[in-house]
């Protein structure tokens, strides 16, 4: 057993990238970690930039000495939410992290609810039968045991109770299925492109598009001096990146998924979503968030020696500081006919500070070309 445990971790590190084995110390398992994880700092061992470059992706691309954007984040601010401890991030609590999408309340509701009570049932049910036969029918307190070998009442129940059971099971899963394949229409599209190791992003109908990479640690040998570090600000270690999704609250979320690698999968726990990026293909999945906030996920398929470094991060604003956000990022707002303001009213409580579309150029916007769209209806 301990040789072919030993032939694993050989071919295990056969697969890490010379670059990074080059720094690491057995005696140092940090160490290991973080020169797995080149980011920004090294070049991609596969000699590929990812796809989706723009001009916001400069601080992105591998071998920049200096990566960072000049603006230093500013916590709180657009694309710089602090998370909520507890919430959209796992906090060692045993069960489903909150769900916020209506998909993720009705299968976490199903699950707990439904699932975790019959299963409880079922168990007890099953120990209390295997006690009392144990008790009840042992040699000594049952001496003649009965010479039935049939009894038909017995088993009717015992094949019927196994199919209303599935039954029981199968009606709200089904529902639940169904419910996730027939998503409302789009009001946001988000294509995400899985790369070993990091994601891009682009929003097509809104011209912005970016990569995200997990932020190191201040104290990781790998980062690089001008390379910003983590804060707590941004999240828990090893889920904390650089640039985040910012999506609106209330708003239907399409994510068109797929990579240009390897398979990845795009997985976002308080969403209820975990759907495969596979290259050459373009899986669909969408979310409708109420709650603003910021959302935790990982890649969910071994991809590769740095799987575990490519993290997602969701910010969830209302929807007036999203479409700020979409111009500040170089974007503008989709079909001129469509006042972006028109639906903030009732999308959420926190948008009542957006600009209603009369009275657009009067409301503090960051972007002349939200107010262009804004007034322009
Ligand atoms: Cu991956």
């Amino acid at each position: 057993m301990k040789l072919i445990g030993w032939a694993l971790a050989l071919a295990a590190a056969a697969m890490v990238p010379a670059s990074a084995l080059a720094q690491s110390d057995v005696n140092r398992g940090t160490t290991d970690v973080s020169a797995q994880n080149p980011n920004q700092a090294e070049p991609n061992p596969l000699g590929e930039a990812p796809s989706s470059a723009s001009s916001a992706t400069a601080s992105a691309q591998p071998g920049e000495s200096a990566p960072t954007a000049a603006a230093e984040p500013v916590p709180g601010s657009t694309g710089h939410m602090v998370p909520t401890p507890g919430i959209g991030v796992p906090d060692g609590r045993m069960g489903l992290q909150d769900q916020v999408t209506p998909i993720g309340r009705e299968a976490a509701a199903f699950h707990d609810k439904w699932l975790l009570t019959l299963c409880v049932i079922i168990s007890v049910f099953v120990l209390a039968l295997l006690l009392w036969t144990l008790l009840r029918y042992n040699r000594r307190a049952n001496p003649t045991p009965s010479r039935n070998s049939h009894n038909t009442f017995l088993e009717v129940v015992w094949t019927l109770l196994p199919v209303l059971i599935l039954v029981a099971i199968a009606i709200p899963s089904i529902r639940l299925i169904a419910n996730q394949y027939s998503p409302p229409k789009a009001d946001v599209t988000i294509k995400v492109t899985g790369h070993q190791w990091s994601w891009s992003y682009e929003y097509p109908d809104h011209g912005v598009s970016f990569d995200s990479f997990m932020l190191k640690e201040a104290n990781d040998p790998t980062r690089q001096p001008g390379q910003r570090a983590r804060t707590d600000a941004d999240g828990p270690p090893l889920l904390a990146v650089d640039r985040r999704v910012v999506i609106p609250a209330g708003k239907v979320v399409k994510f068109l998924i797929t990579a240009d690698d390897v398979i990845h999968a795009f997985a976002i726990p308080a969403f209820w979503i975990k759907q495969d990026a596979n290259p050459g293909q373009v899986h669909e999945t969408w979310v409708k968030v109420d709650r603003p906030g910021v959302y935790f996920g990982q890649c969910s398929e071994l991809c590769g020696a740095r799987h575990a470094y490519m993290p997602i991060a969701v910010e969830v604003v209302p929807e007036a500081q999203f479409n700020a956000w979409v111009g500040a990022q170089g974007g503008s707002l989709p079909g001129a006919g469509k006042p972006p303001g028109s639906e903030v009213a009732a999308a959420s409580a926190a948008a009542a500070s957006a600009p209603p579309p009369a009275a657009g150029e009067t409301a503090a916007a960051p972007s002349p070309a939200i107010n262009q769209a804004a007034t322009a209806n």
